[in-house]
């Protein structure tokens, strides 16, 4: 699998941000709880530089919850403030705001010193594409402001927005980088929605998904599609026709209809609905 693009709109994004970052006291980025180091944007930490950070691992209501606590140690142990967010519910925005204004106390503090009281904090939304930047904004506004999606690339131009006296936010549109060396990187965000759908080769992404499930979640496999058989066919091609033809996804004549078999697989896992799946393991990057 090859993915080789970096879309006009997102290098203008990223001249955005750099522009936009002087303003800024506070980045808040966000990760996939379930691939947090496949969906760290490299761009992103370079931009960033060494402003003041808070992590937070979103859309953990998708991920395994143990593996996310495992995460938040790991970054907590390089020294990063890191928390565990699920945006679309607002599980989690008050402690990322608690700590969002404990990184920005010293900033704070200095222009109180200089006279300047009372200014609000300003924070930045960070993150790949369809991570839930905009989602995190409405929770937080506790209002649908900012246009959401479940697809990559909703969010184009930069928009201020305040919440309550104490907090300034910035959302952005989401970012990839432009050149993806790493295949099974490439999988992991195109498989978790970081990528358009139509721009990837979905064939190759729905057999490598289904060759992790066969490895190590063939009971969910079982459980979601009623596969009664001791063995499930170790040929992936074959596991999907066996999908297809249980979920009814057959052609007139009888064939099953593949495409429509991989749109079921990857909505089932995308939405939760073959359980929590965290996709990247804490011993990564080390
Ligand atoms: N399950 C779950 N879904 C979430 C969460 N946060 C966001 N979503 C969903 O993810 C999709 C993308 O959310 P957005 O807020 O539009 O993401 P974004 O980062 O602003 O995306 P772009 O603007 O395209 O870069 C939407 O369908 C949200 O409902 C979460 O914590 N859990
Ligand atoms: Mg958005």
């Amino acid at each position: 699998m090859h993915i080789h693009w970096f879309p006009g709109h997102m290098a203008k994004a990223q001249r955005m941000i750099r522009e936009q970052l002087s303003l800024i006291d506070v980045v808040i980025e966000l990760l996939d709880a379930r691939i947090p180091v496949s969906s760290a944007n490299p761009i992103i930490a370079e931009l960033i530089g060494s402003k003041p950070r808070v992590v937070a691992l979103n859309k953990a209501d998708l991920a395994e919850a143990g593996r996310t606590g495992e995460w938040i140690r790991h970054f907590r142990s390089q020294g990063l403030t890191t928390v565990s967010l699920d945006a679309a519910s607002g599980k989690g925005t008050k402690e990322l705001v608690s700590k969002v204004e404990q990184e920005a106390s010293e900033k704070i503090a200095k222009l109180t010193a200089k006279g300047i009281k009372g200014r609000a904090v300003r924070a930045m939304i960070l993150g790949i594409p369809n991570v839930g930047k905009s989602s995190l904004i409405n929770r937080l506004l506790g209002t649908a402001t900012a246009k959401t999606g479940d697809r990559p690339g909703v969010t184009r131009g930069q928009q201020w927005l305040k919440v309550g006296k104490n907090l300034e936010l910035l959302d952005t549109p989401g970012v990839l980088w432009p050149k993806m060396d790493d295949q099974e990187v490439a999988f992991k965000l195109a498989v978790t929605g970081a990528i358009k759908d139509d721009i990837y080769d979905m064939e190759k992404v729905i057999l490598r998904l289904l060759e992790i499930l066969q490895e190590n979640y063939s009971e969910r496999l079982r459980e979601r599609y009623k596969l009664l058989q001791a063995e499930l066919p170790e040929d992936t091609a074959e596991l999907l026709a066996l999908i297809g033809a249980k979920r009814g996804c057959l052609r007139s004549g009888g064939a099953v209809d593949e495409e429509k078999a991989r749109r079921i697989i990857l909505t089932d896992f995308r939405s939760g609905k073959l359980g929590q799946f965290t996709l990247d393991n804490s011993n990564m990057g080390e």
